[in-house]
This record gives C-alpha cells, sequence and structure tokens, in this order.
C-alpha cells in the first residue's frame, strides 16, 4: 500500500535528484564495513536518475557486477518536527537495501517498482541525515527478469535471456517528503457509465498513526474520508464520505483515445473538522472490455496502432528524462501511434500519468523477460524446473504482477496486463507455472483483460499458456529472423500461423513485427538491413492484418534503436527502431505516419 508523494495542502516533497556519492562493491564487502555509517570513501560522484553504466568512460563501471553504493546528506526541513517523515524511492534496479544514518530502513526485490519506509524515527527536522543506497544489478534464477552468474579466470560475468542491456542504478526520482501522522495511505477508482451518466468507485486507505499525547495511542477520534470529485476546469461534480463509495458524474466527459480527460479526485482525512491529510487522484472515466474478438474501450471497438517501446537513452541509459518522454510521445502523435506496450518492464510513473493526459493507451509490462533458456542457445536445461526457474521464483513474479498492479490500477490509459514476454511456454511445466500468476493479475485487478505475450517458438496449437488469456500477443518476425528477404513467402506462412490464431475467437494483437534496418543503408532490391526492406516488410505485415479480423492491434518493434548485450547478430544494439537512437525517422517513420494516420479507430 502506497501513494506517490505528491505536493498538497497537507503534504510536502524534497527532490533527491542530483549527484550522489558512487562506489563500486563487486567483493560484497560494504555492508559488513559499514560503509553506510561513514562518509563513502570514493571520489566518484554519479547522477539520480540515471544507470550507472554509461556516465563514466570505464569498463570496470559500465559491465560492473554485484551490488554498488550511492550515498548522499540531505537536510530534514525544521518544519517537519512532528510530521511522519518517509523515504520513497520510485525504482532500484534490480534490488536494494536502504540506510538512513546508521539504521537499515528498507529493502526491495525488483528493479522496477517504487518502495519506501518511514524514517520519522531516523532523522531530526532541521538536521542533516546520511542516506545510503546498496543496489544490486545481479540477475538470478530467483529474480524476475531471471539470469546467471558465471564466474570466470576474469570475473564474474552475467548471463540473461533478454535482448536488452542490463541497465542498472537509481533510474528514477528518490523523494524525501512529509506527512501527518494520521494520513491517507492507498486508493483504488474503478469507473463505469450507463448513458451520459459516468460513476466512479473508490475505495481509500489511512492509518490514524500514533497521536501526540494520546494515552491509547490512537488519537482519540477515528478520523473520517472526505472526497470531492472536481471536473478538469475545477468546477465540483460530486463529494462523497466514509472510505468507499459510489460518486456519480452528469453529462460525464469520458476518458477516450486520444481524449485524455481527467477529473481530479480529492481524498481528504478529516478529524473534528481538522483535514489532517489531502491527496489528489486524477480520474478517466472509461471502461475496457473484451467481446468475442473485439477490443472495447468504452463499448466501441479499439484498434491499437504504436509500438514496442524502451527505457533508453544515451547516457542516461534507463534513466528517466521528462524531456525525453515529451519528445518521444510528440514523435508518437506525428507518426499517428495511439498505443505503445511498456516492454518488457514497468516504466517511470511519469510516463503513465503523461499518457493519462495525452490519451495514449498502454499495455503495461511486467519485466517478467527471458522466462526462456532453449531461446539462447541453452538448450540443455529445461527453464521450468527445481534447478532453474522454479516455484520461488514464481512468488517473485506474483509479487512483481501484484506490485505492478497496485501502482498503475487507477491509470485509465492502462488497458491490458502482460505477465510475461516470450516465455517457454510449449510444456505441462509452463503451464503449471502460468496458471496461478493469471489468477493473481484477475484478482489483483478484475477490471482489465490480462495476457501474455506469445513468441514464435510456441506457434498456435503448441502453446499451452494462451488458453489462459483474454487477449493474444503475438510477437513473430516472418521475413526477418525466417523467411529472410522472402517477403513473399513469409506472408504466406505467417497469414496461415494468424488465420490459426484467429480460429480462437479471441482479439489478437500483434505485439512485434520488426526488421533491423540500418539508418542509411539503401538497395533497390528487397536486401535485409536496408530501410527499402523495413518498409517492405511493413508493408507486408499490414496487408495480412487488415485481411483478418481478428487483429486488432499493431505494434512495431520498435519505437526507436536500444543497446543490448554484444553479439554477432546487434550492431552497436537492436537497429529495429522506426526511429534511431538519437529519434531521427528512418523511411519506414512515414511510411508508418501514412497508413496510421490515416486509421479510423475500429
Ligand atoms: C523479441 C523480443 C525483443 C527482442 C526482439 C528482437 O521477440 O521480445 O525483446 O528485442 O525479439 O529484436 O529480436
Amino acid at each position: 500500500m502506497m501513494l506517490r508523494p505528491q505536493d498538497t495542502s497537507t503534504r510536502e516533497r524534497k527532490n533527491l535528484d542530483g549527484l550522489w556519492r558512487f562506489a563500486l562493491d563487486g567483493d560484497r564487502r560494504g555492508r559488513d564495513a559499514g560503509w553506510f555509517a561513514r562518509r563513502l570513501d570514493t571520489d566518484r560522484e554519479l547522477a539520480v536518475p540515471a544507470s550507472y553504466n554509461d556516465l563514466t568512460a570505464e569498463a570496470e563501471v559500465h559491465d560492473h557486477v554485484g551490488p554498488v553504493w550511492y550515498q548522499r546528506e540531505v537536510w530534514v526541513p525544521a518544519g517537519w518536527a512532528g510530521r511522519r517523515v518517509v523515504l520513497h524511492l520510485e525504482s532500484a534496479t534490480h534490488r536494494a537495501t536502504v540506510w538512513v544514518g546508521d539504521a537499515e530502513v528498507v529493502s526491495h526485490e525488483g528493479g522496477y517498482t517504487p518502495f519506501e519506509a518511514d524514517v520519522t524515527a531516523h532523522v531530526t527536522p532541521g538536521q542533516p541525515v546520511r542516506i545510503s543506497v546498496e543496489v544490486d544489478n545481479t540477475l538470478t534464477f530467483r529474480s524476475i527478469p531471471p539470469g546467471e552468474v558465471e564466474q570466470t579466470a576474469h570475473g564474474p560475468r552475467q548471463r540473461y535471456w533478454h535482448d536488452f542491456f542490463n541497465y542498472a542504478g537509481l533510474h528514477r526520482s528518490v523523494w524525501l517528503y512529509a506527512t501527518d501522522p494520521a494520513h491517507l495511505t492507498d486508493v483504488t477508482v474503478t469507473t463505469g457509465f450507463a448513458g451520459t451518466d459516468g460513476h466512479v468507485d473508490y475505495r481509500v486507505g489511512w492509518e490514524s498513526g500514533p497521536a501526540d499525547g494520546a494515552p491509547d495511542g490512537t488519537g482519540g477520534a477515528d478520523p473520517d474520508v472526505a472526497v470531492v470529485l472536481r471536473d478538469a476546469d475545477g468546477a465540483e461534480v460530486a463529494t462523497g464520505r466514509g472510505a468507499t463509495g459510489r460518486l456519480t458524474v452528469p453529462d460525464v466527459h469520458l476518458w477516450a483515445p486520444g481524449d485524455g480527460y481527467l477529473y481530479d479526485l480529492e481524498l481528504q482525512l478529516v478529524r473534528d473538522g481538522t483535514v489532517l491529510d489531502s491527496y489528489h487522484q486524477s480520474v478517466g472515466v472509461r471502461t475496457v472490455r473484451v467481446d468475442g474478438a473485439r477490443f472495447l474501450i468504452n463499448e466501441q471497438p479499439f484498434y491499437f496502432t504504436g509500438f514496442g517501446k524502451h527505457e533508453d537513452l544515451a547516457v542516461l541509459g534507463k534513466g528517466h528524462s521528462p524531456a525525453h518522454l515529451v519528445h518521444d510521445v510528440a514523435l508518437l502523435e506525428w507518426i499517428g501511434a495511439n498505443s505503445f506496450r511498456t516492454s518488457h518492464y514497468p516504466y517511470s510513473e511519469d510516463v503513465l500519468d503523461y499518457a493519462d493526459r495525452r490519451g495514449l493507451v498502454l499495455i503495461d509490462e511486467t519485466a517478467a523477460v527471458g522466462l526462456n533458456l532453449g531461446m539462447f542457445g541453452r538448450r540443455d536445461q529445461p527453464t521450468f524446473s527445481p534447478d532453474t526457474i522454479d516455484d520461488q521464483t514464481r512468488e517473485v513474479h506474483a509479487q512483481a504482477i501484484r506490485e505492478l498492479v497496485a501502482r498503475d490500477r487507477n491509470h485509465p490509459c492502462v488497458v491490458l496486463w502482460s505477465i510475461a514476454n516470450e516465455p517457454e511456454s510449449r510444456t505441462a511445466e509452463a503451464e503449471a507455472y502460468f496458471r496461478p500468476l493469471f489468477d493473481v493479475a484477475r484478482e489483483a485487478d478484475p477490471t482489465r483483460p490480462v495476457g501474455f505475450v506469445n513468441v514464435g517458438l510456441a506457434p498456435h496449437g503448441q502453446c499451452r499458456v494462451s488458453q489462459f488469456c483474454d487477449v493474444i500477443m503475438l510477437n513473430r518476425y516472418y521475413g526477418w529472423y525466417s523467411y529472410t528477404g522472402d517477403l513473399a513467402a513469409a506472408e504466406d506462412a505467417w497469414e496461415a500461423e494468424l488465420r490459426d490464431w484467429a480460429g480462437e475467437g479471441k482479439p489478437i494483437i500483434v505485439t512485434e513485427y520488426g526488421a533491423d534496418t540500418y539508418p542509411g543503408l539503401h538497395a533497390t532490391t528487397p536486401t535485409p538491413w536496408t530501410e527499402e526492406y523495413q518498409v517492405a516488410y511493413l508493408d507486408m505485415n499490414h496487408r495480412v492484418f487488415d485481411r483478418i479480423a481478428e487483429v486488432v492491434g499493431e505494434q512495431v518493434w520498435n519505437f526507436a534503436d536500444f543497446a543490448t548485450t554484444p553479439g554477432i547478430i546487434r550492431v552497436g544494439g537492436n537497429k529495429k527502431g522506426v526511429f534511431t537512437r538519437d529519434r531521427q525517422p528512418k523511411a519506414a517513420a512515414h511510411t508508418l505516419r501514412a497508413r496510421w494516420r490515416g486509421r479510423v479507430a475500429g
């Protein structure tokens, strides 16, 4: 249970981004040596938010395996005396332990979801405090995503089965914030409409906190919850009392693709007429539903156009950058994309907030990528076994699903959960692994469809996991990894496979199709890696999609070129971008723009 830090009439934040002291700790000495207890012995300072990997010119930083330490001091505002003080990290990749002064305050597993600790007892308002964070990038068979560290004569080497560089560090903002001891802890909103009336169901959590002087520690009377819903102009639309309730919105302005209309739900925790805590939750009133092979938003058939993306930038790595967010969304709008998938992990919450406001539609994915040992040459070992990915991994995966849903369920932009990308899905072990995870997702959020992304190695008739999906999501590379350079044969084979899937009667989104393209490489005949081939490849795919009614979406792999591990099929990274890594269009961008800007939803 967690609310994103926010400034309100009762809350105050202090942003801790900037330069932090930084040290590598490949030998894992820091904890025992008490690095948190004194000034970190280093002359390095690195930036937060950013991956640390590309911030120096040193291979030992770029290729580091194991823990690193970040440390800085911060002045705790004098005005926070008597307040509850919380340290909040938007993410730490892939796990972290945090100390405030000498006290260990929190540990967290998983690199892309937030965590926080009540640090009131460890800080003195008006005084500085030292904050130390040990961040560990190691991937194992017990982490999501999984990986394995190989000890070599030249030190540890991290192996993993996904196609993007294992960037790590503090990728998003770190905050200190203050609330009243009595505070709101959580809110869930679900929305719907009938005719011109919208409704907003809300459920609010709170804690009364230890009250000053109250002998029973309860602070006397329980506080009450009051809520006010306002429209985008600030006009009051509805009010409510109590921790749960339904608000009615007459003449509702629905949130819809391309129309990111948001109401503001103000939550107040009130005792004896005093507002102890106030929090603002934006609300888009909309519905999502699968009906046969149609994907309905607000009961209207929706056709997804767009991309699989990455959080990936020169220098910053996976560090969040507001400027790049604005620019990427500008390019999405320029090209006529109405959606993207947060491949292959949960993105910064700023991305989701902005997508809400721009009316962009998101497929929201966990970091469960690379649960497929066979794909990267490990054919000797089964993916799911007591020695590889096992029940313990599944618990970590389940927790990743719960944390993703807890973080993102109030975002109208999210219309579909993807619980994994391209796992092994042909065996009974895969079926047994995934069945309960779909239950976890549906229990966490009964209001949205759930799926996973199927890989070409598990075609129709062989995949044992797609039976659990509301929507079939397929990554296919006909004309690239198979039928390379032969788009005519690729077209036949692709159409045949898609028609098999269409027989399931579920909506199909093609979540990846793409061709590596070296910008500036040209040919008159269809030659892989040229800009002309990427155009021809996309045209072929689009002909196939347009012949099959069950296809309700096309998301090209990838929005932009991105960094990978070194490999003989990667030239300075993955080059399937429609934009280069520095966001210049390849020829295919104009092809997509012509197609998508002409398309009407449905
Ligand atoms: C895939 C993966 C994606 C890769 C892509 C490729 O199927 O989902 O992570 O980058 O193929 O380019 O090979």
